[in-house]
């Protein structure tokens, strides 16, 4: 069991120690303090998942929140490296996996294919996409595709630092509403933002009524038709495949992945995983 860190300076501002025991449940842990965990703790209330595109700052993300004893493997049957960690916040233990970064989740390679299938069929309580605040448009593309997976989506908007010294001034507000999840601004490397982080996380985690996925708007009937058709097709076949739509709309643009997943029947195996475990693997 790991041991509990220094205090990481993103609880609330107040005197009081951290919680004396790395127990997320123990009264000691005040609602609203972070406590990092490191290793990541056998029983837990939420996973969280770190998506985002390479170099935004996923990992300085995922290490301050996890403190520095962290789990390292792979993913299995992969030789993408996988790191989960754990932390409490509000009483709640939290488990937390830093997935490759990838531009697109459209299986153009292995790590899209390892963070496709996390976020896709792991069904994580809550997805935290970090974006680079300096190349928002490059990054929206992910954050939009996540948002047609699940609601249950935080944006983290980092780097606001360099965004700022570049004279980039990003509306959370407003791109908050316009995706429909909280956008909480961060520079992570100085520990900026992450209190608002981790309340939208707790927020999101513990919600009953999480926003809908963003639905694809499509304008052609005979295309809403085949989606629906085929669908219902992967749901017979597949019963209780999350995101069946999604998979319908990835088979008729012709994915590779998606295509060898409906082909050797793994797509069912997935369907049935348990969130975020069977992918493990992590030694
Ligand atoms: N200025 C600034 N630098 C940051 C911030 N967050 C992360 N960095 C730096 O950005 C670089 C990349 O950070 P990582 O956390 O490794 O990014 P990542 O998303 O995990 O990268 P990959 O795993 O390669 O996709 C590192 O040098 C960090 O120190 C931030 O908010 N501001
Ligand atoms: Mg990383």
């Amino acid at each position: 069991m790991a041991a509990p860190l220094p205090s990481p300076g993103v609880g609330p501002p107040d005197d009081a120690p951290p919680a004396a025991g790395p127990c997320g449940s123990c009264a000691q842990a005040s609602p609203g303090r972070l406590q990092r965990l490191g290793l990541a703790p056998g029983r837990h209330d939420h996973v969280v998942a770190l998506a985002g595109n390479p170099n935004t700052g996923k990992s300085t993300v995922f290490n301050a929140l996890t403190g520095l004893r962290q789990h390292v493997g792979n993913w299995s049957g992969k030789t993408v490296s996988r790191a989960e960690g754990g932390f409490t916040y509000g009483g709640a233990k939290y488990r937390i996996v830093d997935l490759p970064g990838t531009y697109s989740l459209l299986s153009t390679s292995t790590d899209e294919d390892v963070a496709r299938d996390a976020l896709l069929f792991g069904r994580p309580d809550v997805t935290v996409v970090v974006v680079d605040a300096t190349r928002l448009e490059r990054n929206l593309p992910l954050v939009l595709q996540v948002r047609q997976i699940t609601g249950r989506v935080v944006v983290a908007l980092n780097l606001v630092d360099e965004a700022r010294r570049h004279g980039i001034t990003v509306d959370t507000r407003h791109l908050s509403r316009e995706l429909g999840v909280p956008v909480v601004a961060t520079a992570a490397r100085r520990g900026d933002g992450l209190p608002e982080l981790l309340a939208a996380i707790a927020g999101t985690a513990t919600t009953d009524d999480p926003p809908e996925p963003l639905a694809l708007v499509h304008h052609d009937p005979q295309l809403e038709e085949a989606v629906a058709a085929l669908a219902a097709r992967v749901e017979a076949r597949f019963p209780g495949v999350p995101n069946a739509r999604w998979v319908a709309l990835r088979l008729l643009e012709g994915d590779p992945g998606i295509e060898e997943a409906v082909r050797a029947g793994t797509l069912g195996e997935l369907a049935g995983a348990p969130p975020l475990e069977a992918a493990g693997g992590a030694a």
